[in-house]
């Protein structure tokens, strides 16, 4: 897996409330509006191992028991994104924490009301984006490809 280019990858979960809401079309589709490119997707269940691996800075509060159970009650939707500075870009589309004051036109200040079932996860900074990515997918899950779209997405000296 690469992570030495000028482009960052980020991770994004899709949770259950957004799985049995029907919003997994409309959530991808703010990406790739946004010009950002999609390099892995996979339907996966997660375990209370890797929630808790993945929520360790929330492993000894009282409500991850709850957040565990919500985690595992329906398959989700992992998927890598590859972009300039995308783990920053990508965490502003998403909103803040408590959706129901996420800023709208956010994912979850427009599709969420709840603080735990608030709709998506995204990786908060460059390190542990790579570590997730590398948590929820395997090396050949991941897709380098050219996208010709990039030429008018980015700027040439935005461009690797
Ligand atoms: P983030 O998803 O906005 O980065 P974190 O603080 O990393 O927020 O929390 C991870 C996830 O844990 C949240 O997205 C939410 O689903 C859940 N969570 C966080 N705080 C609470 C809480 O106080 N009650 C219930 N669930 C929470
Ligand atoms: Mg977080």
């Amino acid at each position: 897996m690469k992570f030495d280019g000028i482009y960052e990858k980020t991770l994004v979960i899709i949770k259950p409330d957004a799985m049995q809401r029907g919003l997994i079309g409309d959530i991808i589709t703010r990406f790739e509006k946004k010009g950002l490119k999609l390099v892995g997707l996979k339907m996966m269940r997660l375990d209370e191992a890797i929630l808790r691996e993945h929520y360790s800075h929330h492993v000894d509060k009282g409500f991850f028991p709850g957040l565990s159970k919500f985690m595992q009650s329906s398959p989700v939707t992992v998927m890598c994104l590859e972009g300039l500075e995308v783990v920053e870009a990508v965490r502003l589309i998403t909103g803040i924490t408590k959706s129901r004051e996420a800023e709208a036109g956010s994912i979850r200040g427009d599709l969420a009301m709840s603080v735990a079932c608030n709709v998506i996860h995204a990786s908060d900074s460059v390190e542990n984006a790579i570590d997730e990515v590398q948590r929820f997918f395997n090396e050949e899950e991941i897709h380098e490809y050219f996208k010709s779209e990039y030429e008018f997405v980015y700027a040439q000296d935005e461009r690797a």
